[in-house]
């Protein structure tokens, strides 16, 4: 109650001067949060065997964005910089080690802005990492929580005893999954008669995050000798500097899978749980359609960052490669966005806060500084300026534009990929004297000032000092980043 007492007062302070629009005239907005979800999809063809009809469906209604990327590769950051408008150097939240909660209880974080302004706001699953500032008033209408899966982390079916990176058919059925739980309740909030407030229905999955634990039907959606490894190549870190090797970690997760014969299966688990989530998808757009906000509601859908699975001798996300970067975002706008277009614009999750209060007819805070992709969801091929930034780590960042991946590490080390020629990444071209200008243009978009990491700040009644001190000059630790 303290809070929402001064909310009145940030927002005269803080909002553009833009009046909103009224209430009955705004759009319902259906927010699905994924977890995990790289670009395995059929749209952007990441694996050759990913199958995902009913994102398909989706994507039919309105724009998906080809070069999208998170803010960073991790779950923590990448959704505290969406949900906040606010990029890790400005809040110091880098990695899963570095604590959110503070700071997005002095954020206008976008569900408290929808709230604020009228928005009955619900939110259930996963839209923030491990907390969701439940039972906060002041933040949603209604939390709901995680909704528990069957199956949980005891087991053991790979064999490579790494606690939940693990994968393999599970003795559960389809309706005692928590995503399909998560997927009957927002149907159910989906079919409340539309009243004079207008909804904004967060829906967060947790799949495909590991562990791969799904019911036996999906795995016999890609049978194993059938399953085809991500395409690869063993020098490819040869050229790749210290820092980003180090940040590969070939001798962690890729040789234990290589050596216990688990890579293919591995790549079936992540399929499968894949194909679970799509099949929840088209549950929700079906629950949509039947409503009486069929046809007239925004939907955004976006996956928090990407993953690899081998590629580069890495696993998991915590890079800055494409396989980590890169993610799945599509935006319905009925009457504003054209159905079924695609953008191949570089775009990153700073947008995404703008972006959802120009389709609500909201005001913009005044801290939130991405460029709206309103121009883009009208015309997919309009000029754009912008870049994506990505960021792992205090001084570890990438910059994606139309055509090159450039990455800076907190050593200065670097690597250039021009993906006109190279779309696997593969050679680095940093060291190339021709390719100078091109990278004094994108590194121009590095930023100048580094917050430290929140993890360091000093603690109340406590002298600030220990395990976050060697980190906020380095690599973003590996125990800190295990979600
Ligand atoms: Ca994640
Ligand atoms: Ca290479």
């Amino acid at each position: 109650m303290r809070i929402r007492t001064l909310f009145p007062l940030i927002i005269a302070t803080t909002l553009a001067a833009a009046s909103p629009a009224p209430a009955a005239d705004r759009p319902d907005v259906l927010f699905i949060a994924i977890d995990d979800l790289n670009d395995w999809t059929s749209a952007l063809g990441g694996h050759p065997q990913a199958r995902t009809p009913h994102l398909d469906r989706l994507m039919a209604r309105g724009v998906t964005f080809t070069n999208a990327h998170c803010a960073a590769p991790a779950c923590n950051p990448s959704r505290a910089a969406l949900m906040s408008g606010l990029r890790p150097h400005q809040t110091g939240i880098y990695t899963n080690g570095d604590p959110a909660q503070g700071k997005m209880r002095d954020t206008l974080t976008l569900n408290r802005h929808f709230l604020a302004q009228g928005y009955r706001v619900l939110g259930g699953g996963k839209i923030y990492h491990n907390f969701n500032a439940e039972g906060r008033e002041d933040s949603w209408t209604e939390w709901k929580g995680l909704f528990p899966s069957a199956g949980g982390h005891e087991q053991n079916l790979n064999g490579l005893d790494r606690s939940h990176f693990d994968w393999g058919p599970i003795p559960a059925k389809t309706d005692e999954m928590g995503d399909t739980q998560l997927t009957d309740w927002a149907i159910g909030e989906l079919q409340k008669p539309a009243g004079d407030q207008p909804l904004f229905l967060a829906v967060g999955y947790v799949k495909p995050h590991l562990p791969w634990y799904v019911p036996q039907e999906y795995f016999d959606r890609f049978p194993l000798d059938s399953v085809a490894l991500p395409t690869f190549r063993d020098d490819d870190l040869d050229d790749i500097p210290p820092a980003g090797v180090r940040m590969a970690g070939p001798d962690g997760d890729h040789a234990a899978v290589v050596e216990a014969g688990q890579w293919q299966r591995a790549v079936q688990g992540y399929l499968a749980t894949i194909s679970y989530l799509d099949d929840q998808i088209g549950r929700l757009l079906d629950g949509l359609d039947r409503s009486p906000r069929a046809g007239k509601t925004v939907i955004i859908l976006w996956s928090d960052h990407g993953w690899h699975l081998g590629e580069k001798q890495h696993w998991r996300k915590f890079a800055l490669w494409e396989e980590a970067t890169r993610t799945v975002l599509t935006i319905t706008a009925p009457g504003i966005a054209p159905a079924g277009q695609v953008c191949p614009a570089p775009v990153d999750y700073l947008s995404i806060y703008p972006t959802a209060c120009e389709l609500a007819g909201l005001p913009i805070p005044d801290s939130v500084k991405g460029p709206s992709l309103l121009p883009l969801l009208r015309d997919p091929a309009a000029q754009w300026d912008g870049v994506a930034l990505c960021t792992h780590g205090r001084g570890n960042h990438a910059i994606r534009d139309a055509r090159y991946r450039y990455i800076r590490y907190e050593n200065g080390e670097e690597e250039l990929y021009d993906h006109e020629t190279d779309p696997m990444e593969y050679t680095n071209l940093a060291a190339d004297p021709a390719q100078a200008s091109v990278i004094a243009r994108l590194a121009q978009h590095l930023p100048t000032e580094e917050a430290s990491p929140t993890n360091t700040a000093p603690k109340a009644g406590g002298k600030g000092k220990g395990k976050g001190k060697a980190k906020a000059k380095g690599q973003p630790n590996k125990k800190a980043a295990s979600q």
